[in-house]
């Protein structure tokens, strides 16, 4: 047991000791206890120091070249209050430049840590800010032009929530680590020589890369040991390409409170939950009739992600509910949805997400030869296609550069419009014309989606997203940016499948 887990554990059996001895936890014997990233809160000058560092973690009990902020895998859990600000200084210890995005946190493109953000190898980043935005539970990773799929592989991802006043008048599970619980959900793969399996080329810049193996806060298969009652879990999909379909292994309900820009007007009951990459849910849990069950992935219908082991249910995290009663409810409502302005009149954009044809075949045939048909998930006619329109065409394409957006692929310093601060606008993100799944992401905003791949967003999508699926079809949101973002500094509107991403579908633009 690690000394974090231990003192997590202490702290928890100080709280219980109150209880009867048959109260009392006892610790399942085999399983990995659930690691709970520490809580980091600014100190008395406001401040956070966090450390891009290269160290090591034991998977399957061998050593394995990792990095991590403030750690050897993914890092702390910052938690930040609504008008307070902060200072955060950023340290990169790594052996190459990395930048620290806030994915979802609505702060001025200075500060944002997009491509442009760069921090140099042994040099320190400080970064000042202010959320003002709602409650939410947001992340932060390396948003390195090119090198993001594979920074963030290695490891380099934590947490950051934002409370409110009203996120903490409400009576959910509070308890961090205990009853209030983050799911950083990640597939990994290894090398016989201890290293992540990672590499940039034509098969992953047209499918993403995926590996062999799920971590939940970095470990396989942990256990979580829950007081019984209301289990609050924070969701994050961290993984780089792999979209989840999260669900309780007996089926239980998964109450959803709030998606990735805040709480929700009232829980939506689901039975599975798909999360797309960057996606982050909050769910609510009933663990009151003491069973025991796994959070599990199911298997989904996305290119290359139905390969062996994840053609079957994979679990994340087996929840055992304790004896002592947990303290937190499920409330009926919970925040007042603001009303959609009118639509009329708004500036309108299209964004057109492209992939070259001959990377969307050559990546197939790659996936294909590597690990048969059924990696292919129903795709094969569309191949067959593809393989006809680009007969004879298509030598010397450079995969760096054969995603797109709008017909061009990300050029650093060109960016594509600019956007007027505090004024609404309507985005179409259209992925006609190929059959891949683009997870959307938009740095500066939290916004609505009107409509998601065609049809009108599920309830539990309908409240603050900064990421927005679109597949094969046209998804149509409604943005606000209330903070400049300059042309040095200019936010991004990026697929988070993190491999399109770093081969160029992704666009920079400007607010003033
Ligand atoms: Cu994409």
């Amino acid at each position: 047991m690690h000394r974090r887990d231990f003192l997590k554990y202490s702290a928890a059996l100080g709280a219980f000791s109150m209880l009867p001895a048959w109260g009392r936890v006892i610790p399942a014997a085999k399983r990995p206890t659930l690691p709970i990233p520490e809580l980091l809160t600014p100190d008395a000058q406001s401040k956070i120091r966090l450390t891009a560092q290269a160290g090591a973690s034991q998977f399957n009990g061998q050593k394995v070249a990792t990095w991590g902020y403030n750690g050897n895998l993914l890092g702390p859990a910052v938690k930040l209050t609504s008008g307070k600000p902060v200072t955060v200084e950023i340290r990169n210890a790594l052996p190459e430049e990395t930048t620290v995005h806030w994915h979802g946190v609505e702060i001025p493109g200075e500060v944002d840590g997009g491509p442009q953000g760069v921090i140099a190898s042994g040099a320190t980043r400080t970064v000042s800010f202010t959320p003002q935005q709602r409650a939410a539970t947001c992340w932060f990773h390396p948003h390195q032009h090119g090198k993001t799929g594979h920074q963030v592989a290695m490891g380099l991802a934590g947490l950051v929530l934002i409370e409110d006043v009203e996120s903490l008048q409400l009576m959910l599970p509070k308890q961090w680590g205990i009853d209030d619980v983050p799911l950083i959900i990640q597939d990994k793969k290894f090398t016989a020589d201890g290293n992540i399996d990672y590499q940039l080329d034509v098969m992953s810049a047209a499918v993403g890369w995926f590996g062999d193996t799920l971590l939940c806060n970095g470990v396989a298969y942990p256990q979580h040991n829950a007081p019984k009652g209301w289990l609050r879990l924070r969701l994050l999909n961290g993984c780089n390409a792999r979209t989840l379909k999260i669900a309780a292994s007996d089926n239980r309900p998964l109450y959803v409170v709030a998606s990735d820009g805040g709480l929700l007007p009232e829980p939506v009951k689901v039975s599975e939950l798909p999360l797309l990459t960057g996606e982050r849910f909050e769910v609510l849990v009933d663990t009151s009739d003491s069973k025991p069950f796994d959070i599990v992935t199911l298997p989904v219908n996305q290119m290359g992600m139905a390969i062996a082991p994840f053609d079957k249910p994979q679990p994340v995290v087996r929840i055992q509910p304790l004896v002592i009663p947990a303290s937190g409810s499920l409330p009926d409502t919970l925040v007042k949805a603001p009303a959609l302005p009118s639509l009329d009149g708004l500036q309108a954009r299209w964004l057109q997400l492209m992939m070259d044809p001959m990377l969307d075949m050559m990546g197939m045939q790659a996936l294909q030869e590597k690990y048969g048909e059924q990696a292919l998930a129903g795709h094969q006619q569309h191949m067959q296609m593809m393989g006809q329109m680009n007969h004879g065409h298509g030598h010397g394409m450079d995969f760096h550069n054969a995603n797109k957006i709008n017909g061009k692929a990300f050029e650093m310093n060109a960016p594509a419009f600019n956007v007027a601060k505090g004024q609404y606008e309507r985005w179409t993100l259209s992925g006609e014309g190929d059959m891949m799944l683009h997870p959307f992401h938009i740095h500066g905003t939290q916004f609505r989606i009107l409509t998601e791949n065609g049809k009108p967003p599920a309830a539990h999508r309908a409240g603050w997203k900064d990421t927005v699926w679109v597949e094969g079809a046209r998804s149509e949101v409604l943005v606000r940016f209330d903070h400049v973002a300059p042309a040095e500094h200019a936010y991004m509107a990026h697929c988070h499948l993190l491999e399109h991403e770093d081969t160029g579908m992704m666009l920079g633009f400007t607010v003033s």
